[in-house]
């Protein structure tokens, strides 16, 4: 909770958090889940500006109390200074409101919260003020997986969120999307257009064990038409060989991270289903965002550094592998029967990883203190 009084004599503290919508969903499902979370669990008033508001709508349609979202279309002309003002990735603030700040009485603390990363080098800038041209001061916020880090996003209530969601209400759950009784592997399917998916879809396919594929709204369209033909309305189960898939529809966040509890291996993609991967404590592989330069191969080996840290040569490998022919590094179809063979001793390492990350403080709360060291 935070402990501290608004400066500007409001009952709760208030936040503003800018994000501008690069592309896909991750700007907009981080913003949320930020502003959710300092609402719920840090007594914030908070406002989210966003360009798209639509997708809030989808992911949380229910809202959140003290949560309140405007379009950024009105922050310039609306804003007004207030205790906190986060700018996310690659969101900016202009002229006119630094101003308004400074009229204020520059007593508006700047934060700004950047991509998340498991490369080491964040540890180092995290926290840092950022000096700008106009004499103002910004925080840098770092999410990241280390305690020197801004740490991962993760609701207080996760664990009784996982108890209350048992096998029966999984399989119930996943009935209503269609599946049914359904035998085989229960996998999530969450994957940028550039994932080898129908390599990927041949070896399940002609895999001696069953495997039920959820396919996530939108993704690998174009594979799942070249393989089975069509592309099926959500709810429509097709099969081919050992392989049945299952289009599911854009579903809110909190149904999403069920689907992840309820599959026994999820393929998590960007950046926040990445975090909820690891809070469904089950084995996954994690699609970075691809970055022309390649940047997203080092950013996946620094992740797998640090989850595979102390496992055993093959397991490490087995994982490495593949996920790297899952980001176009390698074959797919060559790397799965290794994969398949380690996963459960992958999982046991992934839920080491995820054990240690939960011993430490979440990124919610390591934003309400550094706001409330500065302010
Ligand atoms: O959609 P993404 O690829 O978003 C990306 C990444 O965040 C990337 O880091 C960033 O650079 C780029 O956007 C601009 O993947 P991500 O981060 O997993 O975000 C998906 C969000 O969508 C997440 O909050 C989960 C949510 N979601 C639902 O709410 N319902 C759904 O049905 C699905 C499939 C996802």
């Amino acid at each position: 909770m935070a402990s501290f009084a608004s400066s500007f004599g409001a009952s709760r503290p208030a936040i503003d958090i800018v994000c501008r919508v690069v592309d896909y969903y991750g700007d907009a499902g981080i913003g949320w889940r930020l502003a959710a979370g300092l609402a719920l669990e840090h007594g914030f008033d908070t406002c989210l500006w966003i360009d798209r508001p639509d997708m809030i709508a989808a992911m949380a349609p229910a809202g959140a109390p003290h949560v309140e979202v405007r379009h950024l279309d009105d922050f310039e002309a609306d804003y007004r200074a207030r205790d906190v003002l986060l700018t996310t990735f690659d969101s900016r603030i202009g002229d006119a409101v630094r101003g308004r700040i400074r009229a204020a009485g520059d007593r508006t603390l700047r934060v700004h919260f950047e991509y998340l990363s498991a490369e080491p080098w964040i540890d180092g800038c995290h926290g840092l003020p950022s000096l700008k041209a106009d004499g103002s001061t910004e925080w840098m916020f770092m999410p990241g997986f280390t305690a020197a880090s801004g740490g991962l996003i993760r609701e207080r209530n996760l664990a009784a969120m996982r108890a209350g969601f048992d096998r029966p209400g999984q399989d119930a759950f996943l009935d209503r999307l269609g599946a049914g009784i359904e035998p085989g592997r229960r996998v999530s399917l969450f994957c940028y257009p550039e994932a080898p998916a129908d390599d990927w879809f041949a070896t399940l396919a002609s895999a001696p064990e069953p495997t039920l594929l959820f396919a996530a709204h939108g993704v690998a369209i174009d594979s799942v038409v070249r393989f089975f033909g069509t592309d099926p309305a959500p709810g429509r189960l097709l099969r081919q060989g050992s392989l049945a898939l299952l289009r599911l529809p854009f579903m809110p966040q909190v149904d999403y991270d069920r689907l992840l509890l309820a599959c026994d291996l999820n393929f998590v993609r960007g950046e926040d289903s990445w975090i909820r991967a690891h809070w469904a404590r089950r084995p996954f592989v994690w699609q970075p965002y691809i970055q022309t330069d390649g940047a997203h191969l080092d950013k996946l080996d620094a992740f797998l550094a640090l989850a595979l840290a102390g496992a055993p040569a093959g397991t490490a490998d087995s994982l490495r592998r593949f996920a790297h022919a899952w980001s176009g590094d390698g074959s797919v179809a060559s790397a799965w029967p290794d994969f398949l063979a380690a996963l459960p001793a992958i999982g046991r390492q992934l839920a080491a990883h995820v054990d240690r990350l939960e011993s430490q403080s979440d990124c919610c709360t390591r934003l309400a203190i550094l706001i409330r060291d500065r302010l």
